[in-house]
């Protein structure tokens, strides 16, 4: 079948689909390292995972609304300055099972942990772009081009067997501070298949299915990309849009992701012994804002204290060229007396003063995206 050449995958990983292959660590593997190690990482995929056999004739081609379309070898993008972003990619399904349980949606089931922040390695879009003549900080070009679309090699079914895509507005494609990354690199290892090899999108703040792994052309075009996951996916509806009332074309394709927060030290209904119990987690938000500030509950949000928040290079992997740190998850901490079982809540307020909704039902949605409610661990004392 064409899943028979899946690449070999970690035993720890939670399967939450096996084809196409879906599946996310175990939570406590989040916390053990700022730097989500590859094996750890989620793996989100929507057909089998192709296979480039080699990488010296392997090529993409950029076309569309320009003077001069061009292809482009992987020497060619490694002839261009070489960048190091730390970026936090999260599926916008992450934490889909949990508002599952409110009300049914359709989709892959995911726990906390379709998210991971790695160093991601490679050109900017930006210079790849000024190689065929398009200027840094461009709108629109001569021809009337105002988005990128990335194509892949992939084909999957909701594409009726054509290749996954995706599209960004040119204005950010072009922006050197988007740090939108053509990315051969994964903590500093050549990127592996599941990740995109030979070579993938990476838009840092933006929800992961916009980051197109595999990538095989880049298309200048005038509207936004018409595939199904822009234009029949990744939206967000009210809680009173069905199945039977939804029409697609009334939302925008979801880009930024709001903030977002996660316990990842505990399971729901953990059983605890009385005392000083360390909780921590995750904290990111989109579009390069930054985390101010976590605050954690022990009685189910009543009272909060104020977690301790970092970001610090460790293993798996040290780099000691990052230029920002914006696009990245902070991990927290904070030690608390829990003397009887109780509800644990977290959660972030980012720089832009964002908060997460209290319920899951206010956000709830027939897609099961953005689930950022206040997440809530049940934990039961015993002796
Ligand atoms: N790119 C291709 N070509 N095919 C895909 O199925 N899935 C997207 C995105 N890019 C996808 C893709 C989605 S929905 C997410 S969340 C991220 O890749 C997941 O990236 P990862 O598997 O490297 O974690
Ligand atoms: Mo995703």
């Amino acid at each position: 079948s064409d899943y028979a050449l899946e690449p070999p995958r970690h035993p720890a990983l939670q399967i939450n689909a096996k084809q196409p292959f879906n599946a996310e660590p175990p939570r406590s593997a989040l916390i053990s390292s700022y730097v989500t190690p590859v094996d750890f990482f989620y793996k989100r995929n929507h057909g089998p995972i192709p296979i480039v056999e080699d990488v010296e004739k392997y090529y993409f081609s950029i076309h569309g609304l320009i003077e001069n379309p061009k292809e482009l070898f992987m020497r060619d993008i490694r002839m261009l300055p070489k960048y190091n972003v730390a970026a936090t990619l999260q599926c916008a399904g992450n934490r889909r099972t949990a508002m599952s349980k409110s009300k049914t949606v359709k989709g892959v089931g995911w726990d906390v942990s379709a998210i991971g922040n790695a160093v991601w390695g490679g050109a900017k879009l930006a210079d790849v772009l000024e190689l065929v003549g398009i200027p840094k900080l461009t709108r629109v070009t001569k021809s009337g081009g105002k988005h990128v679309e990335f194509v892949s090699i992939d084909k999957c079914k909701e594409e009726n067997g054509g290749p996954y895509k995706a599209s960004i507005p040119l204005s950010q494609a072009t922006d050197p501070e988007a740090d939108v990354l053509l990315a051969y690199e994964m903590n500093g290892e050549l990127l592996n298949r599941d990740h995109g090899y030979p070579l993938r999108v990476v838009v840092p703040g933006v929800i992961g299915a916009r980051s197109v792994k595999w990538l095989e052309a880049i298309n200048i075009i005038a509207e936004e990309c018409q595939g199904f996951f822009m234009q029949k996916d990744y939206k967000m509806f009210p809680p009173s849009v069905n199945w039977d009332n939804i029409n697609w074309a009334t939302r925008r394709p979801l880009m930024d992701f709001p903030v977002q927060c996660v316990i990842c030290s505990l399971e729901d209904m953990n059983v605890i012994k009385p005392g000083k119990v360390k909780i921590s987690g995750y904290a990111v938000s989109g579009g390069g804002r930054g985390i101010e500030r976590v605050d954690v509950s022990i009685d189910g949000g009543k009272n909060w204290v104020e977690a301790s928040r970092y970001q610090k290079m460790g293993a798996p992997y040290v780099a000691d060229d990052i230029s920002s740190d914006k696009w990245a998850w902070v991990l927290f901490e904070v030690t608390v007396d829990i003397p009887q079982s109780t509800q644990i809540v977290a959660k972030a307020v980012d720089t832009a003063a964002n908060v997460q909704p209290e319920n899951v039902e206010t956000i709830w949605n027939l897609r099961g995206v953005l689930n950022t409610s206040w997440h809530r661990v049940n934990v039961r004392v015993g002796h």
